[in-house]
């Protein structure tokens, strides 16, 4: 049962609008739908990610076999990163987002509504979002250090 008495879990987390988002013009949706959720937008920048931020932010897949694809797919044109803020904005922001392949993602959610596989199994679905508060501090330290 929900703890109605726990305190608040203002969060900060990473969403990332990948470049075959951006390419279709999908950005003002996705951004929308953030926002219509009653997230807050804490920073949001247009910027091509080099190879160094794309090793560090997928560092944890490093070794897989879709890895180097992975990277040049992340480095092939603009990504929209924002950092959004609100309570619990980690899982409702993967809980927008729907499950990592488009294909079967549930409809409602970004990469259900918006995604299919491309003949690239599941490389281009969209959107990142971090994972738990430990990916969200790292990731947005990478993407803003400023923040
Ligand atoms: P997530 O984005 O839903 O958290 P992860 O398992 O962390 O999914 O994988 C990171 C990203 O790597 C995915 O969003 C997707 O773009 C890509 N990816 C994951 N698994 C595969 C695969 O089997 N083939 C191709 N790309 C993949
Ligand atoms: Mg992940």
């Amino acid at each position: 049962m929900t703890d109605v008495t726990r305190a608040p879990q203002t969060q900060r987390t990473l969403v990332l609008v990948k470049p075959d988002g951006v390419r279709r013009g999908l950005s003002g949706e996705i951004l929308g739908r953030l926002e219509a959720k009653g997230y807050t937008l804490v920073a949001v920048e247009l910027r091509t990610a080099d190879e160094a931020l794309l090793a560090a932010h997928y560092a944890e897949h490093r070794g897989k076999p879709f890895y180097a694809p992975l990277v040049e797919f992340m480095g092939s044109g603009p990504i929209l990163a924002v950092v959004a803020e609100g309570e619990r904005v980690i899982e409702g922001f993967r809980s927008l987002a729907g499950t990592t392949d488009p294909t079967s993602a549930s409809p409602g959610t970004i990469r259900g509504d918006l995604g299919r596989d491309w003949g690239l199994a599941v490389q281009q679905n969209l959107v990142h979002g971090s994972d738990s508060p430990e990916s969200a501090r790292r990731e947005i330290a990478l993407w803003f250090p400023s923040l």
